[in-house]
């Protein structure tokens, strides 16, 4: 339909790709005029041409300003608004993961020889929150199988632990009288978890380098999981033959598992895990979502479980 000038397209003709496109102009266009604003910190700069995945969801990406300002980073503070506005300060770069534990081929990375720009893919996941919202989020990453299977784990491994870094000075969560949690974060996940092909190691979303609220430069991403699986700016992956600690388990056990598969059959015990509302459709009349198990990944993922029972094991 034209009006005036105007190519008015309906919605039913608008697919992710093209919001994605026109998203890519925008912060193109964006980035000459400091960008740096909307996102913060200078990680922004980078962009990344990433090949597309198969894995992808064709669900409609969640605008990069909801995925850039309604965050959770409690070393930034506890409230959505607070990672945007507290993480300015925070340098990712220059950055060292380590990688140790039961491994033949323990190394201390930088970044750039941890993850060439040149392998990573582009994957549009769903994140569902534990709090019952979701996302979707297009992000640019490689599979942690890859850097996984590169340490060559040893046969007693079984479990894979991760660490968020610890800086004080740049993370405002981390000092003062409250603390909200214990630091550093951390997280874990089986070691057939972290091979399988959805799980992704991110280092940035929408073609650009991370931004800092959302984990840079290092995040894990784990689409059939609550969203606090997905521990940010990682430091360090170590291989154990024993199930890590997981910081909400810590902080928490009643309320967070260590499995922490999206569920709708099992309530958290303060909120319903039945459905979930879509961040960018607000409003009274939009309805909240049905939550599926696993995400709407089981038909991937569920065969890790079987014979499991996911009410104990949440
Ligand atoms: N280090 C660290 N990682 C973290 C968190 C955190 O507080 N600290 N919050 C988790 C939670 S609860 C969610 S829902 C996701 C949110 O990721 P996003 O802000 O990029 O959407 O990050 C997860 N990773
Ligand atoms: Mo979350």
């Amino acid at each position: 339909m034209l009006i005036g000038r105007q190519r008015v397209i309906k919605s039913s003709e608008i697919t992710p790709r093209d919001v994605y496109l026109n998203r890519r102009d925008l912060i193109a266009g964006a980035a000459g005029l400091g960008a740096s604003g909307l996102i913060g910190g200078e990680a922004f700069a980078a962009k990344i041409e990433a090949a597309k995945s198969k894995f992808s969801t064709d669900e409609k990406p969640t605008s990069l300003k909801d995925v850039t300002s309604y965050n959770n980073f409690y070393e930034f503070g506890v409230d959505k608004s607070d990672p945007a506005a507290n993480s300015k300060a925070f340098k990712p770069t220059p950055w060292n993961v380590k990688v140790d534990g039961l491994v033949n081929k323990p190394a201390d990375y930088q970044l750039e020889d941890f993850i060439k720009p040149s392998t990573v893919e582009e994957r549009i996941y769903r994140l569902r929150c534990v709090e019952a919202w979701s996302m979707v989020i297009p992000w640019v990453g490689i599979p942690l199988a890859d850097v996984i299977k590169r340490a060559d784990p040893q046969g007693s491994a079984k479990f894979v632990a991760f660490e968020t870094v610890v800086r004080p000075p740049e993370m405002p969560g981390q000092k003062g009288l409250f603390q909200p949690l214990p630091w550093p974060y951390v997280e874990g996940l089986r070691l057939d978890e972290a091979l399988h092909p959805l799980t992704l190691l991110a280092t940035g979303l929408y073609g650009e380098t991370l931004p800092n609220q959302n984990g840079a430069p290092l995040r894990l991403v784990v689409p059939w999981k609550y969203g606090f699986k997905s521990i940010k700016s990682i430091v360090r992956i170590t291989l154990t033959d024993k199930q890590p600690r997981t910081t909400w388990n810590i902080s928490n056990p009643g309320e967070y598992g260590f499995y922490s598969n999206v569920n709708p059959a099992v309530d958290h015990p303060r909120w319903t895990q039945a459905t979930e509302r879509r961040i960018g459709e607000g409003g009274v009349f939009n309805k909240r979502r049905e939550t599926l198990p696993f995400n709407g990944y089981a038909d991937q993922v569920a065969s890790l479980y079987s014979g499991m029972d996911l009410k104990t094991n949440f």
